[in-house]
């Protein structure tokens, strides 16, 4: 097992480590969802992406090597503005990265932080991943300042979104973009997997990592600004009504609920130009 953090490409020992701050940022970016957007085209301006939505940089190594995950149903449209935007923004921050959408099959109940885990089980039996970094679908940084690595503390990425105002909604929020070393996400158990429909799962999250003792650390308010793609609810992902007393119990659940109890049974694997697609029965609520 080799050190966390030290990812060293086997083909690539001569050439020199990434710098910490990539020379190529270019800062505040501008975001809109108004043009038409394809796959052809967006697969046109990224012709460096290998087969799966993969990217090494080819001029310096990378310190970690990153696992992009996003849950996904039904949200077609999203994805193709989210890989036009992001596949740039990473390859200017030298990442080295893939991405992988994780599609929940069926039309049960929606279970983001199950699809999390999944994905974080299914990119480790892909490739030797030493960060993880967990996104919405309709989630566009409008900062390219914003780095998306592995911290010495579990990392929130999206702190200022245009639907709250651009400031974080309460102290303790942990949703849209997250990012957890593989070590990180161990110490917390990984996520819960018994959160059916919206809400509760990102604060179960941050309970958890507050109750191992770690921090949840940010960029600053501006670099950390997101767009979210207008949309409304989807169907079967209503507001879960339990989760005001489920994450007062995450203490308890945290050791029995998460990635040591995780199952599911995966029906597709497939590599797209540029991501992976897994699509996962993960069953639906008791
Ligand atoms: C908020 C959080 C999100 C999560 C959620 C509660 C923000 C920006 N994000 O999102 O991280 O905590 O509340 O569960 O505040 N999805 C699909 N198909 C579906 C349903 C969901 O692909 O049918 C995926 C997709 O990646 C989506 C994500 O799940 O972006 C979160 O769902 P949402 O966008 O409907 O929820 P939202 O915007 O309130
Ligand atoms: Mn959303």
């Amino acid at each position: 097992v080799r050190p966390e953090g030290n990812h060293t490409p086997p083909t690539a020992k001569s050439i020199p480590p990434c710098p910490e701050i990539p020379p190529g940022l270019v800062g505040r970016l501008l975001i809109e969802f108004a043009s038409q957007m394809t796959m052809e085209r967006v697969q046109k301006e990224n012709p460096n992406v290998t087969e799966g939505g993969k990217y090494t940089p080819p001029d310096c190594r990378a310190k970690q090597k990153v696992a992009i995950i996003i849950p996904f149903r039904h949200r077609d449209n999203h994805l193709k503005y989210w890989l036009h935007y992001l596949h740039p923004i990473l390859r200017r921050q030298k990442i080295d990265y893939a991405i992988y959408i994780i599609t929940q099959l069926g039309e049960d109940t929606f279970n983001r932080a199950k699809l999390l885990n999944v994905g974080y089980t299914e990119a480790l039996k892909d490739a030797e991943y030493d960060c993880f970094i967990f996104s919405d679908v309709d989630l566009i940084p409008m900062d390219d300042r914003n780095l998306y690595h592995c911290y010495d503390q579990p990392r929130h990425f999206a702190i200022a979104m245009d639907k709250f105002g651009f400031r974080l909604p309460y102290a303790g929020y942990f949703g849209g973009v997250s990012g957890l070393s593989k070590k990180q996400f161990l110490k917390i158990n990984g996520f819960p997997n018994e959160y059916w429909g919206w809400g509760g799962e990102d604060d179960d999250i941050y309970n958890r990592i507050t109750l191992n003792g770690m921090k949840v650390v940010r960029p600053d308010v501006r670099i950390g600004r997101y767009r979210m793609i207008k949309h409304e609810r989807d169907k079967h992902n209503e507001p879960n009504p339990q989760r005001f007393n489920k994450i007062q119990n995450t203490k308890n659940t945290m050791k029995r609920d998460g990635i040591s109890t995780l199952t599911y049974r995966v029906v597709q694997f497939k590599k797209y130009p540029l991501y992976t697609n897994i699509s996962v029965e993960i069953g639906k609520p008791p």
